[in-house]
């Protein structure tokens, strides 16, 4: 075993001889430290911590279930899950981050591993957290750390800085798997205007391919794309196309034929290209573990970019894989075996068993192989990586045509991608408890680097009701990806596609993340920048005492969200650890009361937006508009809650500029002295001219102030 020195503290251990999985900056200085965890090396590895009955286990990414991990099976590796029933061990994320805390002290741990591992914390033996790595080459990071912030901002800075994306990702997104053409996705543009619902963009599922190609678009169904592409740029709305990972065979498609010649596909057995079937029908996958075949796939992306194209999510890349040529034809020789005969229960079963479980078998991973510095590596064993190393190569060609932010998504990933792009969680359901799913994820997830994040709102699969919709919207409107998506064949989830107090209640809601984009995309970006979460739960910040309360989050540093999350709720019981403002968001109104500490009830509407914000904190609103584009922070309301004094840096930049952002800091002071609050700016904003403030002091009562900005006077003014 080899050992390494990362920065603050952070140690790495090396087993074997572990590939290079990209997932983090540096490798570290050697140095001799000594592991004591418990480790048994063998075909597969087992580390074995003990769990004290306080002890609890946070992070592990994208996957389902408590954000306190105890008592469950996870498995890392990555899964075209359609179905997200309470006892799956796997999604699409593979996210090897977790922290361990225990009565004295926590301690964080990544296994940087490319393959299969799985956890059982505290499963089968509630007092044993054992991890099974599948294989002997890996290393292991270990960070100390006093708090939970402090081990995931070391672990964040060894990681690297997320994937940051413009400031337009953060509008309100519609999509639909079935919008089939452009006079379709034309209409819902327009019933978006008609409906005066603010509309960043619509997501193109993928109807707009010709026969399911990449990098191809429908002429007969798509006419003249790149013109009405450019036509809603025009007006602020985005396009952003699917791309798969698989590429139809078929001769003279020149994406098929550049592959082959190249030698970009993933090889089976023999040395020849594997051949999988997905929805173009037969496929090849492109071995985006080779760095040619990243730069060659990336260059791709530029069909899209020439088209006026900004934003793209990469899908199915797990890969997902209908069936394999070898399976297919023993399923449909058993199924001509059993063909006249009398099949017992067994047989039947068998044969219905051998039908389903073609799709996704991992057998398929055995059966393929990629070439990763220079050596042939079983799919299996870097499975992982696939998604990741895709949108590795999205990124490469996106920065390189477009040399500004673009929107980039992507299912499957893995630690180290969050540099690249951000995730949404797949294949959701219009179920109750998956809008519960989605408010204990997204903390689980930011810990794992991954910032731009969000869930199909409204849910993907089943039926969605209005109601539902609305208190999914009332959630999404702070998670930094906001996207309505449902599959095919569902009913319609539009806000316009259920009744007109949905579509109001909708509307409302919508305008109100409108309201929140300064604050939103400001505090994203400082938190990318200071390694700082976006997300937590209360136990990050409160202690163990609120480890179980697991459906209320904290934003940033100012706010506390409680959403509901229940069918046929307009209250829920909230636990406040401290003092807290309540505000009330709508499109022009907000309101602020005391909230005492202690468990209470919070009344919910659905037509506004209701969170909680912390003493002595603040935060800005701007004004709702149609779109990113036309928000502006000229002026500004300042909703504070300060007993003694507040400070709030506030960031901005133009949205869109890659690295040398010319960044816009302001700092907004209020302090209370002397029975009165005294306001100080520092660093206006260049566009800012008022900011509104409304102030709540300790007994309740509201102080409203303004604030201009003096700025010289211009010169067509006559000076005096
Ligand atoms: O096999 O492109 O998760 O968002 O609508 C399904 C169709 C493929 C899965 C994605 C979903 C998308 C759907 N895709």
């Amino acid at each position: 075993m080899k050992s390494y020195k990362l920065n603050n503290e952070v140690e790495a251990f090396e087993f074997g001889s572990p590939l290079d999985t990209g997932a983090l900056l540096e490798k570290g200085v050697p140095e001799k430290i000594h592991c004591n965890e418990e480790i048994s090396l063998g075909k597969t590895t087992k580390l074995q911590f003990p769990l004290l009955p306080r002890d609890r286990i946070y992070g592990l990414g994208e996957h389902l279930g408590s954000i306190n991990r105890r008592g469950r099976r996870f498995r890392s590796y990555c899964r075209d899950e359609a179905n997200h029933t309470e006892d799956k061990n796997e999604l699409y994320g593979a996210h090897n981050f977790f922290v361990h805390v225990k009565e004295q002290g926590l301690t964080g741990y990544f296994i940087d591993f490319p393959g299969e591992v799985v956890y059982d914390v505290g499963f089968q033996d509630d007092q044993k957290f054992t991890v099974e790595i599948h294989g002997k080459d890996f290393r292991l990071i270990k960070i100390p750390g006093n708090r939970m912030e402090e081990v995931v901002s070391r672990f964040l800075q060894v990681a690297g800085k997320a994937y940051i994306p413009p400031k337009w990702a953060f509008g309100y997104f519609q999509s639909r798997w079935g919008y089939k053409d452009l006079e379709e996705i034309k209409g819902v543009y327009e019933r978006f205007q008609q409906e005066q619902i603010p509309l960043e963009g619509i997501y193109l599922d993928l109807d707009y391919m010709e026969d399911f190609k990449n990098f191809t678009v429908s002429k007969e169904r798509f006419p003249e794309f790149g013109k009405f592409v450019r036509k809603l740029k025009n007006n602020g709305v985005y396009l952003v196309p699917i791309i798969d990972a698989g590429i139809k065979i078929e001769p003279d498609y020149d994406i098929y034929e550049e592959g082959i010649k190249g030698k970009h596909f993933c090889l089976n057995e023999e040395g020849a290209p594997y051949v999988a079937a997905v929805w173009p029908g037969k496929v090849h996958f492109p071995d985006f573990l080779q760095r040619e075949t990243r730069q060659w796939f990336g260059e791709k992306y530029k069909f899209l970019t020439d088209l006026g194209i900004e934003g793209v999510w990469n899908d199915m890349n797990e890969p997902a894989i209908f069936y394999d040529e070898k399976n297919l034809e023993e399923a449909i020789d058993l199924a001509s075996a059993c063909r006249g005969k009398n099949l017992n229960v067994h047989k039947f079963f068998e044969l219905k068993d051998t039908f389903a479980n073609l799709l996704n078998d991992e057998d398929y991973h055995q059966r393929f192989y990629h070439r990763v510095q220079g050596k042939k590596q079983r799919h299996k064993d870097v499975h992982n990586l696939y998604g990741d190393y895709m949108t590795r190569a999205a990124n490469y060609g996106l920065s390189k045509h477009l040399d500004k932010r673009f929107l980039l998504i992507s299912r499957a990933s893995s630690i180290g991608m969050h540099r690249y792009g951000g995730i949404w969680t797949g294949d959701n359901a219009s179920w109750w408890t998956h809008l519960e799913e989605n408010i204990r994820m997204m903390p689980s997830i930011n810990m794992c680097g991954f910032y731009y994040i969000g869930a199909d709102t409204g849910g993907f699969g089943g039926q969605c009701s209005g109601e539902l919709l609305t208190r999914w919207l009332q959630f999404s409107a702070f998670t930094p990806l906001l996207r309505n998506h449902s599959a095919l064949d569902t009913r319609p989830q539009e806000p316009y596609a259920f009744s007109e107090a949905v579509l109001e209640n909708s509307r409302s809601i919508i305008k109100g993340r409108y309201r929140l984009i300064p604050y939103l995309y400001s505090t994203y970006m400082k938190a990318v920048e200071n390694y700082q979460l976006f997300f937590k739960p209360l136990a990050f910040e409160y202690g163990g005492g609120y480890e179980e309360i697991e459906d209320q989050l904290l934003i940033g540093e100012e706010i506390m969200l409680a959403p509901i999350h229940k069918k046929h709720q307009s209250q829920r019981l909230v636990d406040l650890p401290e003092r807290m403002a309540l505000i009330t968001v709508s499109e022009k109104a907000t309101k602020i009361t005391l909230a005492p500490a202690g468990p209470q009830r919070l009344s919910y509407d659905l037509d506004h937006l209701r969170f909680f914000l912390r003493e002595n904190k603040m935060i800005p609103l701007g004004k709702s508009a149609a779109n990113v584009s036309k928000l502006s922070v000229q002026e500004l309301e300042v909703l504070a809650y300060v007993t003694d004094k507040a400070e709030h840096t506030f960031y901005d930049d133009d949205g869109i500029s890659l690295e040398n952002r010319e960044k816009n800091l302001m700092k907004i002071i209020v302090e209370f002295q002397q029975d009165s609050y005294h306001i100080e700016v520092e660093k206006p904003h260049k566009e800012l001219e008022v900011i509104r403030f409304t102030i709540i002091d300790n007994s309740g009562r509201i102080h409203r102030k303004s604030h201009e900005i003096k700025r010289k006077k211009s010169r067509n003014e006559p000076m005096e």
